[in-house]
């Protein structure tokens, strides 16, 4: 009997350690995630942006970054000129030539400080510049 609780209490404790261990190492390694962008996520514009850029919620490697801009018909648009911005290890962006009026898929895919690779998209719009200032002469 008295063996027998010394045995669970054993096994209590080192459910605790494991559970302990789980959360801290979630909790400490959890990997990037988006947290910002320019155009922002699902935004409708008026002018071309002259680059596409994104902020992750931790700083991201240098390594295997990527970030592609894709017209509706599937078309990379972008000057596949990805980098990371020196003094903002979060930030990583690519530079577009003067876009179209149209619906654009962003996609990314960097590399968090757990070396786990984040991939993911989102869209942003482009349309004509005001019928105003178009027929302003
Ligand atoms: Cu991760």
């Amino acid at each position: 009997m008295k063996h027998h609780s010394v045995i669970s209490s054993k096994l209590f404790l080192l459910r605790q350690i494991f559970f302990i261990s789980l959360w801290v190492s979630s909790s400490v390694s959890a990997h990037a995630i988006l947290a910002q962008s320019e155009p922002k996520v699902d935004s409708t514009i008026d002018v071309s942006p002259q680059q596409i850029g994104i902020w992750f919620n931790e700083n991201v490697a240098s390594e295997f970054k990527a970030l592609a801009v894709i017209n509706s018909a599937g078309k990379r648009v972008d000057n596949q000129d990805v980098k990371q911005a020196a003094l903002d290890r979060t930030h990583i962006y690519v530079t577009v030539p003067r876009l179209l009026p149209d619906k654009y898929t962003v996609r990314y895919r960097v590399m968090s400080a757990d070396t786990h690779i984040v991939t993911g998209r989102f869209t942003f719009t482009v349309t004509p510049p005001e019928t105003a200032a178009i027929e302003t002469n």
